[in-house]
């Protein structure tokens, strides 16, 4: 509905991770979070920055393990709280896309909030760690966050790169995707398919 804010929390539990996020879609890029790993903090403040997404992350996980189950729930958990949201998603722009230039790296982002997840995701990284982050989980992030938002997301690299310019031009460029197929148009009566859903 019009003029609604769309706002959701989510407090996720397993046997190895608990995430909590509060997402607000109409916000100002304000972003708290406190996930115990630096540099997806990094991605996170951007994407949400560039989004202009509210985003309050709280997480803790088996790290001792790896990061892998707490980068993946993150990325579920972000996911489920953008469909929840998003609501109806009557009136929306439903596409957005993104080319974003980081010196060297170009890299493009498209997305559909489709219902349909997919990822299509082709970043060569050649560095294996951002500080002490493993950036084979940079994909494992955006499978898990297209899978639970039911996302199809496009993200291919143009131009490349040095590894930490690729990483931050694709949360960036999510960011920017997002921002624009969130966005509310006024014309658009309904949900925006000729199927009457997404
Ligand atoms: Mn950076």
């Amino acid at each position: 509905m019009k003029g609604t804010r769309r706002l959701a929390r989510v407090d996720r539990k397993t046997k190895e991770t608990r995430v909590q996020v509060k997402i607000i879609l109409d916000g100002s890029g304000y972003s708290r979070l406190d996930i115990k790993l630096p540099f997806l903090e990094h991605m996170l403040t951007l994407w949400a920055a560039h989004g202009l997404l509210d985003l309050e992350i709280k997480a803790r996980g088996d790290l001792e393990v790896d990061q892998h189950h707490l980068v993946e729930d993150i990325g579920i958990t972000m996911g489920q709280a953008l469909t929840k949201a998003l609501g109806d998603k009557k009136g929306i722009q439903r596409y957005g896309w993104s080319l974003l230039p980081m010196d060297e790296s170009l890299v493009a982002v498209a997305l559909d909030i489709s219902g349909r997840p997919y990822l299509a995701f082709n970043l060569r990284l050649r560095q294996k760690r951002l500080g002490e982050f493993d950036t084979e989980l940079i994909l494992e992030f955006f499978r898990a966050f297209a899978t639970a938002a039911g996302l199809t997301l496009h993200i291919t690299q143009q131009a490349g790169g040095n590894t930490h310019h690729l990483a931050e031009a694709a949360f960036k460029g999510c960011g920017r995707a997002l921002r624009q197929a969130l966005a509310r148009e006024p014309r658009q009566r309904g949900i925006p398919s000729t199927k009457g859903r997404l």
